[in-house]
This record gives structure tokens, sequence and C-alpha cells, in this order.
């Protein structure tokens, strides 16, 4: 049996990028799906305060923030090690992470991608365009830097993956399903390619949406049984 839970709602790029990180670690892990509408309810709050999702269960020892999780695992799991040993290079992974969650995620993620997915497609909301339209500037600063960031590597931090490519990855994934990726990635082929590299390593064919969302619901009816018996 798993040592490792992760709380999460299906399709959620961050929780992605923790089962990303499990599966480039060969590490078995389980899922426990939480029902977007119950992220503020008292019981999803007793997990993560903010009412967000991933979160880590390990053992006794429970963790929310991606980046601690991500950097949790690579300590306790150090093979494959997905932190630079080089200083420079391990500074620039943890740029490119702060990049993601300050800028990359609100300008994009928040506001493109849930307008243009989450809302639509598990709320059933029509998107507004005037939300999308502000934030498209701010997506196209992100996108750019990370363009420049990666230049000619192979990944962001340089020969090979790190935490950083794995957090990000999923977030442009999740981009690239909405009508404003073309034009926000059409002048980076850099990054088209690196994020095509990214969408075809095994970790990332493992943890798309729709085997995320098979696993939840294959634990959301194993639980009640499991509760009953
Ligand atoms: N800083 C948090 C951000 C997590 C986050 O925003 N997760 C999204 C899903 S990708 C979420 O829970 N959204 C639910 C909401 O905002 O109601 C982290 O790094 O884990």
């Amino acid at each position: 049996m798993s040592e490792y839970t992760v709380h999460l709602v299906p399709g959620s790029p961050f929780a992605r990028a923790v089962l990303a990180t499990l599966e480039e670690k060969n590490t078995l892990y389980k899922v426990a799906p939480v029902v977007p509408g119950t992220l503020r309810a008292p019981p999803h709050l007793r997990l993560h305060p903010f009412g967000r999702v991933p979160v880590l269960e390990h053992g006794d020892f429970r963790l929310y923030e991606t980046q601690a999780i991500l950097r949790y695992l690579d300590r306790i799991l150090p093979e494959p090690p997905l932190t630079p040993a080089d200083a420079r290079r391990a500074a620039r992974m943890d740029q490119v992470l702060n990049i993601n969650d300050w800028y990359l995620f609100t300008g994009a993620g928040a506001v493109i991608g849930f307008q243009r997915v989450v809302g639509p497609r598990l709320m059933g909301l029509t998107a507004d365009e005037n939300a999308i339209a502000a934030a498209v500037p701010k997506a196209r600063v992100a996108l750019d830097e990370l363009a420049h960031l990666l230049g000619t590597q192979p990944y962001l931090a340089g020969a090979s993956v790190t935490l950083a490519d794995l957090m990000v990855a999923p977030q442009l994934d999740f981009l690239q399903k909405t009508p404003e990726w073309e034009a926000l990635s059409a002048a980076h082929p850099n990054l088209r390619q690196w994020l095509a590299r990214m969408q075809a390593r095994p970790s990332l064919l493992a943890t798309t949406w729709e085997k995320v969302a098979a696993r939840a619901a294959a634990a959301g009816a194993a639980a009640p049984r499991a509760a009953a018996g």
C-alpha cells in the first residue's frame, strides 16, 4: 500500500506537478479527490486552511503548498535528483518556481485557465472576456520570460529535468487548452518544443486530466465501500 496520498481536484496543474514528481521518482501514490464545490467547506479546510489543492499526506506528515511538497519529495526520494547540484542552476530553478507562482499562475492559470476551462467545464460558467483580456498581457510577460530563461537549453534550469519543469509543464499544458495559447506562444518555438518534450515524458503521460479523473473516480467509488465495510 502506498505511503503517499495526494488530495486533489482532477485537472489541477499544481496537483499534477506533485503527481508528476512522484512519477519521476517511480513512487506509488493514492489520489484522494476533493469535490471542487467543497474546497472551502470545513472538512477540506482542516487539510488546507486556504481551501486549495494539492495537499500531500505522507504517513503522519501533512503538507500543502506545491513548492514545499515538491522540495520535500525531492529530499526524501533522492533518485533521480530533481534539483541541480550547481548553485546557479538551482537558483534558476527556484526563480522559475517563483515565476510560476507569482506571475504565470496569477496571469495565466488563475484567470485564462479558470475562465476558459475550469469555469465552463466544472461549474457551468460562461467565460468573462474582460477578465481574460486583462490577463493576456500578464501571461505574455510570463511566457516571454520563461522562453528567455529556457533559451537553447533542453530544460528550464539546464541539461536535465528539475522541479521547475515539473511545475511549469502542467500549467502550460493547461494554457494550451485555451484559444489564447496560440498567440501567446507563437513567438517562442523553443518553449513549444520544450512543452512537447515534457508532455511526452511518462510522468506527464501518466498524469493527464483524464487519467487522474479515472483514478479519482475509482478512489471515490472505493471510499464509501471501505467506510461501509
Ligand atoms: N499556492 C498554492 C496554489 C494552489 C492552487 O491555487 N490550486 C488551485 C488548483 S490548481 C486551487 O486549489 N484552486 C481552488 C480555488 O482557488 O478555489 C500551491 O502552490 O499549492
